[in-house]
């Protein structure tokens, strides 16, 4: 079991409990149309997988744990995904009012930002409420900050000081060993920001050797190649799980109301004051959110970007339930 060990099967079973005994564990590092590539005791195997093989009828995400077994028609498959302690579930970008799961059994997500580019608070709000919905602790990852702080950014710390952050360079060895120390006994951690972020550097940082490739960023812009194509993880040989995944601009957000709330957790609890539960915080009377930003306990411009995330996400339930309407 020490190949799965690492992988964080006992910290799996303790969020788990107790499973039955499988023919050949394992854990997606990689997933490519219709083969996976899964990390066993064995080494690491090629397997065919789709959702229609699998027991459970559920496509696979790098970081599933997996059962294994061998197909006399295909070599090996998927028989069982077991089930996810946390996941990232975001809307399919390719289809319409679908969901899409990135990664799985995660137990922190580092959004990562670099420094030397805008900071975007609204941005970074999106990427938390990922974060937060997914069921792992979410943490800021500031990355390259030898190129100093803007003023900017010093602001949106300031602003997202409850918001767990660490900031590292790899040039400068700063912060390193507070990412390896998060995930040392087993934990996975999975980094998710925009292409340039230097994501795949701190990879390679923490594994001690280029397993990932990078690009140097655009000198106009500092904005990223898209280099990294696929999700994959990467066992750290200290210990822990990381998993690298592709540059992402902006992401949808799928069914997460509930996290959206818990990172205005301040809007939120002053809402609940609110005269009518389903106050808009605009015009109704007795509005406990519009008299918290009279008095000051509110941020203006917060309030704004929350109003439309929640907009955002009531339109996307009324599409969903049109479209399960309609094919029913
Ligand atoms: N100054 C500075 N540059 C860094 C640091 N870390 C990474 N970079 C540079 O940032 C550029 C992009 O890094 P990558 O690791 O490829 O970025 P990424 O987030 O993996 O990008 P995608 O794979 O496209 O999503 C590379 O040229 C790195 O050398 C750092 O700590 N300081
Ligand atoms: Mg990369």
């Amino acid at each position: 079991m020490k190949v799965l060990n690492q992988l964080g099967w006992q910290h799996y079973l303790s969020k788990q409990g107790n499973q039955t005994d499988y023919t050949r564990l394992g854990r997606v590092r990689r997933v490519d149309r219709g083969e996976v590539d899964v990390l066993t005791e064995e080494g690491d195997l090629r397997v065919i997988s789709d959702s229609q093989r699998t027991a459970v009828g559920l496509a696979p995400a790098t970081g599933d744990w997996v059962e294994v077994v061998n197909d006399p028609d295909v070599g090996f498959r998927i028989e069982t995904i077991l089930p996810r302690y946390s996941a990232i579930i975001r809307r399919d970008p390719a289809e319409e009012e679908k969901k899409q799961v990135l990664v799985s059994n995660i137990d922190f997500v580092g959004v990562t930002c670099s420094v030397d580019r805008p900071a975007n608070i609204a941005k970074i709000e999106r990427f938390l409420i990922l974060a937060q919905d997914s069921g792992a602790k979410s943490l800021l990852l500031l990355t390259k900050v030898d190129q100093g702080l803007s003023k900017e950014w010093d602001q949106l710390l300031q602003q997202m000081k409850d918001v767990k952050t660490i900031q590292t360079s790899v040039y400068a060895n700063e912060g390193i060993d507070q990412v390896r120390e998060l995930i040392s006994s087993d934990r996975s951690l999975v980094l998710l920001g925009e292409s340039g972020g230097g994501k795949s550097t701190l990879v390679n940082e923490l594994v001690g050797e280029m397993v990932q490739e990078t690009t140097e960023v655009r000198s106009r812009d500092s904005k990223g190649r898209h280099t990294t194509i696929a999700r994959e993880l990467i066992l750290l040989p200290t210990g822990g799980v990381l998993i690298d995944t592709p540059g992402i601009r902006g992401i949808g957000l799928w069914d997460a109301k509930q996290a959206l709330d818990q990172v205005f957790s301040e809007i939120s609890e002053f809402a609940s004051h609110c005269r009518f539960s389903d106050c808009t915080h605009q015009v109704e009377p007795d509005c406990a959110v519009r008299a918290a930003i009279q008095e000051g306990a509110i941020d203006q411009q917060r309030l704004a970007r929350y109003l439309r995330l929640t907009e955002e996400l009531d339109e996307q339930e009324e599409r969903l339930i049109r479209q399960r309407r309609k094919s029913k």
